[in-house]
Parts: C-alpha cells; structure tokens; sequence
C-alpha cells in the first residue's frame, strides 16, 4: 500500500508547490478542496467535480453522523462508494460545525455534548468518537477535534480553547493511532494572538502530525489580521509537511495565503455563491440577478474550457436565477468551481516557474478590470 507522503516540488518565496501521495491518488498542491458536506458537492455529478481538477473534496462529520451515520455509511461500503467519489476526501471532525449549528452545546474537558439542529436529538462528540466516524465514513484525511472562537473574542477565551485544543489533539493522535496510507492532522488554534499561534503550532509540531491545519482565522476578523496570524504561524510548522488553511476563502484570500506557505484550502464561498446568483469570473465576481444582464448574449467567459462559463449567455443565466430554476445554481456552481480550480493551476504552474508574484499581480489586475 502506497503511504501517505509529501513532496515539495518547487518554493518561489514562501509559496509552496508538491504533491501530497495517497493510496487514492495525488493531490496537486496549492489545492482547493471542493465542500461535501453531505456526501455531495452540492448540484455537481462527481464526473463533474474530478473533470474541474479538484484531486480531493471535503466531507463534514457533523452532518454525516447526524445523517445517515457513520455507521449506515460503513454498512455502505464508506463515503468513496456512497457518494461514488473514488478520490482522496479530507474529513472535518465536526467541533466547528457544533459550534456554529448545533443547539444547546455543552463542552468540557471531554468533548462536546449538543443537540441535533435536524431533530433535537442529544448527542456526544469527543476527540476519540470523532477519530472513530472519520475511520467509519473512511476519511483518507482525518482532522483533530478542536475547539474554534469567533473574533473578536477574550485572549483568556482564545487561550483556554487554544490549550484544550492542544490536549485534544494528543488524544487525537492516541486514538488515530498508525494507519498506514491515511493522515491526522493538527489544528492551529490561538485566534488573533501571535504568541498563542506560535504556542499551538509548537505544540502539535512536538506531538507531530502528518499535516498542520490553521484554524480560528475567518471568523470575523479583518483579512489583514487573518495575513498577520499566517506570517506568524507558517514559519513555525515543518516545511515538510502540507499547511491547510481552514474554511478560506475568496481568490484574494487564496492568493495571499499561498503568498505566505499555505498548500490547501476549502471554502463553500464557490457553491454556495453559485447557488445564490454569483459567479467568480477572471473579470470579478458578477451577480446575475442584477437586471443589467438581463439581455446580455455574452458568456461568462467564452474562451473557458468549461461549458457552464462558455456556452450559455449571461442572460439566460439572469433568467434562471431570476426564475429560481434549479439549472442556475447548477450552472453558476460549475463556473465557480472551474474558476477556482483554474486559480489553483494557475497558482501551481506560476510557483513551479518562479513566476508566483506576476501571477498574483495580473490575476489582481483582471478583478480590477471589472465585468465590462
Ligand atoms: N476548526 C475546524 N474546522 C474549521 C475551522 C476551525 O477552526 C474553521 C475556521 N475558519 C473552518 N472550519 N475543525
């Protein structure tokens, strides 16, 4: 069986190019990670998402343990066959996903204890159990249990949920125990302050991981205290281990972060937008419910490769936003996700070329260009 390992191929700066090795294939880095929350990329066939180039979605213990299971989903043969991706997936270990929708949440030293937002229904979630669905639901990259604060919040806050973070991913890293060809990662926690950063990532770089998340960033705070906690914490993780920046974010956010050593990314910013009449363009971002396009007869982009960008007019993208038809969201999802994943190899080739900053430059230079 092929291990878990990563390579680096080339630096430009402190922006990274590699490649992560799974027994389920390559993940090409810098990489964006498409959100599955419940074992699906919300309207994309899988054929669809893959053909995009995304190497790896991301799938969410929370929703997944509160349907249908972790357990029906191993009765099931795991989440690769469930949801018919056989590819690497990268599995959330639901402490966020608590915090932000489950109700009266009560958490101590041993976990957390919630009820479901779907039916009210009591349930527990510790390091230990988390580890045990992302095995069940045969994540290839389990994530720690962490506790993540909004900002702004207390540094005593911010330091308590920082130090149980830490104890939890020793017990993480206990429960995981060697599974050759699948990978723990720690979390970064430490919110807004730079000397709970360095604690952290300290921490989990003594405990040792296959990988480092940061955590507790876009979660309020401005972008440039986001960059700031980055040009803080990366210097303090491995080289030799990929750097995954937690729920970000725009392409900018993207851009930055990779400026400063990120490898890997997820946001639902692609999908969900697209589902709600947005499209990510070289261009910007355009809203296709503005009237403006309402009988525009220009693509979103006619040169792309991909059909959603290039054979279908802004106005009849308007008409089916403005409609509420199902083929809109299905349609501006897919132009979002082959714009990221373009970003991405854009990002990649202009690394491997020592090119990264013109990249970034002129990829900035086309937002602001604007639509028209
Ligand atoms: N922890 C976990 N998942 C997350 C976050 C975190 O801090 C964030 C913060 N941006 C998004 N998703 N476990």
């Amino acid at each position: 069986m092929t291990e878990f390992t990563f390579a680096l191929h080339a630096t430009d700066g402190d922006a990274r190019t590699g490649a992560i090795h799974t027994p389920r294939g390559l993940i090409r880095t810098p990489a964006f990670m498409p959100v599955g929350t419940q074992a699906t990329v919300k309207t994309m066939y899988p054929g669809q998402v893959r053909e995009l180039g995304a190497d790896i979605v991301l799938g969410n213990t929370y929703h997944l343990m509160l349907r249908p299971t972790a357990e029906r989903v191993a009765r099931l043969g795991g989440l690769h066959e469930f949801m018919r991706w056989p590819h690497p997936i990268l599995t959330d270990s639901g402490g966020f996903q608590v915090m932000s929708l489950a109700q009266l949440r009560k958490l101590d030293e041993k976990g957390v204890t919630f009820r479901s937002h779907l039916d009210g229904s009591k349930h527990h979630l510790t390091p230990e159990r988390s580890i045990e669905i992302q095995q069940l639901l045969g994540s290839d990259i389990v994530m720690q249990l962490d506790e993540c604060v909004g900002l702004p919040s207390e540094r005593a806050e911010i330091e308590r949920a920082m130090r149980l973070s830490l104890r939890w991913a020793e017990r993480s890293k206990q429960a995981f125990g060697t599974r050759p060809g699948h990978a723990l990662f720690g979390i970064v926690q430490g919110g807004d302050q730079p000397d709970l950063r360095l604690e952290s990532a300290k921490g989990l770089t003594e405990l040792g991981f296959e990988g480092y998340a940061v955590g507790g960033l876009a979660v309020g705070e401005p972008q440039a205290v986001m960059l700031d906690m980055l040009d803080v914490t990366c210097p303090a993780l491995p080289t030799s281990r990929p750097r995954y920046l937690m729920g970000v974010g725009t392409p900018d956010d993207i851009l930055q972060s990779v400026k400063r050593g990120i490898d890997m990314f997820d946001c639902v910013m692609p999908t969900r937008a697209g589902r709600h009449g947005l499209a990510f363009t070289r261009r910007g971002k355009i809203n296709l419910k503005n009237a403006r396009h309402a009988d525009d007869h220009r693509p979103l982009h006619e040169e792309s490769a991909c059909p959603a960008s290039r054979d279908y007019s802004r106005a009849y993208l308007h008409h089916l936003v403005r409609t509420g038809e199902a083929l809109g969201a299905m349609l501006l999802t897919w132009n979002n996700l082959a714009y990221y994943q373009e970003l991405m190899a854009g990002i990649r080739a202009s690394i491997s070329e020592g090119r990264f900053e013109d990249f970034m430059a002129e990829t900035r230079e086309g937002w602001a260009q604007g639509d028209i």
